[in-house]
């Protein structure tokens, strides 16, 4: 269940909840379901339809109120926010060692510098911009220093505002806030989808556009939504298990799928063998499944029983 709790302090309107949010039992499915409906169209139009699906209801709650709009604005104007621009993520301080592994700068900017080189041969690249949002303040310097050829966009007191002995204050929940809605507008993230703050402003980004399924690169995880049910893929072809760590794949097989380890290949489940290895992540597919929910008509009809 939803609470409702501690509202409206000051400017700031609090919501608790459990981090596995349940709305109704069949939101709490969310990661892998999308409307009867909607399915055939979003299959088509979008790369990964369940991540639409979630979108839609992160931007409803997120949609900012107009101090925060406003705000927005003017921090946008002070940083220079410009296209094109790439978001970068990094996430330091608690999360390292505990729930994720140190990634160096050096790992983001690869990618990075990749995406600016095939953006480039798509259009006008008149400067190498990055913005940065990171718990870690000391990186800002760090990576102006180590890559002179980049603009880098960023508020470094966002970044102190974020360490752990000032992160549960209004001022720090502004910067944060600040941070995903930079991130989510710009055009390709590089980050750690372990990271619910980056995983946010994926979110967020797919309803900017038709299909930005694919404007990311992740150093570790694959996109979940924290609380999901299982996410399974299913075989379109056929694999032999060339090494002890494979296993193997006959098309139409649902795996459980654990992660990428984008080497070209992933982990996860043969469901069919009860088997736990490494598979080619080419030879399978999102197995999307779909939940039948009321239309507008069928709800209200709901509502007045
Ligand atoms: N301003 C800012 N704060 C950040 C950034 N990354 C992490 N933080 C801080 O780290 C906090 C993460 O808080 P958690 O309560 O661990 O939230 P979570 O949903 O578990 O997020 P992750 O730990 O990142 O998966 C945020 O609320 C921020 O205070 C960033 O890029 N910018
Ligand atoms: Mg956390």
């Amino acid at each position: 269940m939803l609470e409702k709790v501690r509202l409206t302090t000051g400017t700031f309107r609090w919501w608790s909840c459990p981090s596995w949010i349940v709305f109704t039992p069949d939101l709490r499915t969310s990661r892998s379901l999308s409307q009867k409906t909607l399915r055939p169209r979003l299959q088509r139009l979008h790369g990964d339809p369940s991540v639409w699906w979630v979108s839609q209801f992160v931007k409803y709650l997120v949609r900012p109120q107009a101090w925060l709009e406003k705000e927005i604005q003017e921090t946008c104007v002070k940083l220079g926010f410009k296209h094109p621009i790439i978001g970068v993520h990094v996430r330091r301080t608690d999360k390292v060692g505990t729930e994720a592994a140190f990634h160096p700068i050096e790992e983001y900017m690869v990618h990075v510098e990749e995406q600016f080189q095939y953006m480039a041969q798509r259009g006008h690249v008149d400067k190498k911009r990055v913005y940065l949002a990171t718990d870690d303040p000391s990186l800002l310097q760090e990576a102006k220093t180590k890559y002179s050829d980049y603009e880098f966009i960023s508020d470094n007191s966002i970044s102190w505002s974020a360490s752990l002995h000032n992160r549960y204050t209004e001022n720090s929940l502004r910067g944060v806030i600040l941070d995903i809605h930079f991130l989510s507008q710009t055009d390709f993230l590089v980050c750690t989808f372990s990271s619910q703050v980056c995983r946010v402003a994926y979110e967020i980004m797919q309803t900017l556009h038709p299909d930005a399924s694919a404007f990311f690169r992740s150093l570790d995880d694959i996109y979940y939504f924290g609380g999901q049910n299982a996410h399974n893929q299913i075989a379109i072809y056929p694999h032999q298990a060339r090494t002890a760590e494979d296993i193997p794949l006959e098309p139409g097989d649902v795996i459980g799928v654990a992660g990428n380890h984008w080497d070209g290949y992933s982990k996860g489940v043969n469901r069919k063998l009860g088997r736990t290895g490494l598979y080619p992540s080419y030879k399978v597919k999102e197995k999307i499944e779909t939940v039948k929910y009321p239309t507008y008509p069928e709800a209200d009809k709901l509502l007045s029983l």
